[in-house]
């Protein structure tokens, strides 16, 4: 297996309004980050991802971009850019940019300029359809953020296509001109010397020829006409020229972001051998608790689910392509509240959570407020939540006529505002994020979760986190290793083995609140195991044949 530094690094995603606000109007920015660049050295992070800070109007908080060679103004200025990447680079840290490509803003001027005429050069920029014959939208497509994916355009007459926000046109890839100016726009960043590109739903930019209906509407397990517009081998063609003419020029890492596929379509994305990008963000095992009631529904998850979903993609990747590991983002409920236990076990199941993470083959993600155990927000009311898509599900639903107390914990459970409250940095005015009104509300439990609070306490989860990343760095196979499953059937106990070369790890974690008795198989003899990190104080280097785990325990040994 080829050793390269995006394997071996720990990212850290930056959601950029939500981190930290230097000016006091309530909005997280560019000199905030700056400002907290020697906390993310600290904890050990190599790599930060910074989501998008291209000039937008934020319809979709910088995933509608206008511009792509300004900041947006609120973030800072194209110096203050500069001055970060500096920064991060005298630091020995990198830093990868959020790439939004399947569409722009509609307040970009390349669709001003195209829904101006319909024999405007720029028109095939975008994908432009005539109403259907019934005089209605071209096609049956459901946008991912509620509604038809077509947008009638007055000026034409004609409807433009989106699959997020109307404020979100898609971009034309069958337009050579489009790719040429998007490859161009890359190379621009590349230069200024930016180490990578998470590349936004780039599963998204090839669509089904002729646009045709979903044979399948009543199918609830995906928007109406996902099918057909998602990881179709137009994507790969894309893919490998794109790879060809901009990412093969740089030492950079890439990671694409792709839902609906298992790791035999993964290969297509990651197979080293297929030269398209480092690794994806792959969704199945965010769907472990989703019911089948449509949006958002949710029910209970089983952990033999999650083993038989990480265990296929540890084992099917392996010595061919590679991880990406996440479990928070931007767009997840946080995982402590999700997974794991954040009222009587939180600190435990927080570290459960890490130890997870931390101990697959793969490159692992924390997200923003991860380190600290930061936990799911409920607001009374509508009118607290700022994302879009939780906006236009209520509405949605309030035009059907849903309860909507219902859809409210929906919300609660799923939306993607619990992941973007302010960053909780200390348990003073505001949580210290900002020293004037931030734009969306905090949790109020940041007097007990914070991070000044957590940098003091040598057990706290900021520094399981840091422990964790350092012994990424000391052994190998934490890396490297190769993985085996063991306790397959067990329902509470998740227990691996990794090898490589001559070392190996031997991973327990009772994921639930219960005392289960971890049993070591009888295929693994093992003689003065080292204990390398547990949540729980534990004695070292005790007889493991047997043992009953505390709740939300993890273990993880060092054999001889
Ligand atoms: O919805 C999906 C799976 O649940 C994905 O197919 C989809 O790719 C994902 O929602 C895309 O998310 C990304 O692009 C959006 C943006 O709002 C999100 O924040 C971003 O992560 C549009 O740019
Ligand atoms: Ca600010």
């Amino acid at each position: 297996m080829k050793k390269t530094w995006w394997k071996e690094s720990v990212v850290y995603q930056i959601y950029p309004r939500s981190f930290m606000d230097s000016n006091g109007d309530g909005i997280g920015d560019l000199p905030g980050i700056l400002s907290k660049l020697d906390y993310l050295k600290d904890l050990g992070i190599d790599v930060i991802w910074l989501c998008p800070i291209y000039q937008s109007p934020n319809d979709d908080n910088g995933y509608d971009i206008s511009d792509y060679y300004e900041i947006m103004s609120e973030f800072g200025a194209m110096e203050d850019f500069d001055r970060l990447l500096h920064e991060v680079h005298a630091r020995g840290m990198k830093l990868i940019m959020d790439l939004v490509v399947n569409h722009t803003s509609d307040e970009h001027a390349w669709f001003i300029e195209s829904r101006s005429s319909k024999d405007h050069p720029k028109r095939d920029y975008y994908i432009w359809r005539p109403a259907a014959k019934d005089g209605g939208v071209p096609n049956n497509w459901e946008s991912f953020f509620s509604g038809s994916t077509w947008q009638y355009d007055e000026a034409t007459g004609e409807y433009y296509l989106h699959l997020f926000s109307k404020k979100q046109p898609d971009l034309n890839w069958e337009n050579p001109e489009v790719v040429a100016d998007v490859h161009k726009m890359m190379k621009w960043w590349l230069d200024k010397g930016i180490d990578g590109f998470r590349v936004d739903a780039i599963n998204h930019i090839g669509k089904a020829d002729g646009f045709p209906d979903d044979p399948h509407p009543e199918d609830k397990s995906h928007n109406t006409g996902y099918r057909l517009f998602a990881n179709l081998p137009k994507v790969h063609e894309q893919l490998q020229k794109l790879n060809r003419e901009v990412f093969s020029r740089y030492d950079i890492m890439t990671v694409g972001e792709t839902s609906g596929i298992g790791p035999r379509e993964a290969l297509l994305y990651v197979d080293e051998n297929r030269d398209e990008m480092n690794m994806v963000f792959q969704f199945e095992h965010m769907s472990i608790d989703s019911g089948d009631g449509g949006k958002w529904d949710v029910q209970p998850w089983s952990l033999p689910d999650l083993k038989q979903i990480m265990s296929k993609w540890q084992t099917e990747l392996y010595g061919k392509g590679w991880n990406a590991l996440y479990f928070n983002n931007h767009d997840q409920p946080r995982a402590v509240s999700r997974f794991g236990d954040d009222q009587t076990y939180w600190a435990e199941s927080a570290k459960l959570l890490a130890t997870f993470l931390h101990t697959l083959c793969g490159t692992p993600y924390v997200y923003q407020g991860e380190e600290i155990g930061m936990t799911n927000v409920a607001f009374d009311s509508i009118d607290s939540y700022q994302d879009l898509e939780s906006l236009n599900f209520y509405k949605e639903k309030v035009s059907e006529g849903a309860d909507l107390a219902q859809v409210l914990k929906r919300i609660h459970d799923k939306g993607r505002d619990n992941a973007r409250t302010p960053m909780q940095w200390n348990d003073g005015p505001q949580a210290g994020f900002t020293t004037g009104e931030p734009w969306i509300q905090l949790n109020t439990n940041y007097m007990d979760i914070n991070v000044e609070q957590q940098l003091l306490d040598p057990d706290s989860i900021f520094n399981y986190y840091k422990k964790l990343i350092q012994l990424r760095k000391q052994y190998e196979v934490f890396v490297y290793g190769d993985y085996q499953l063991i306790l397959e059937d067990h329902p509470e106990i998740y227990a691996y083995v990794r090898t490589f070369e001559n070392e190996t790890l031997l991973v327990i974690l009772n994921f639930f609140g219960r005392t289960p008795t971890f049993q070591l198989p009888d295929c693994l003899h093992i003689e003065a195991p080292e204990l390398l990190i547990s949540n729980y104080a534990v004695a070292a280097d005790r007889e493991i044949q047997e043992i009953t785990l505390q709740p939300y325990e993890a273990r993880v040994y060092r054999l001889p």
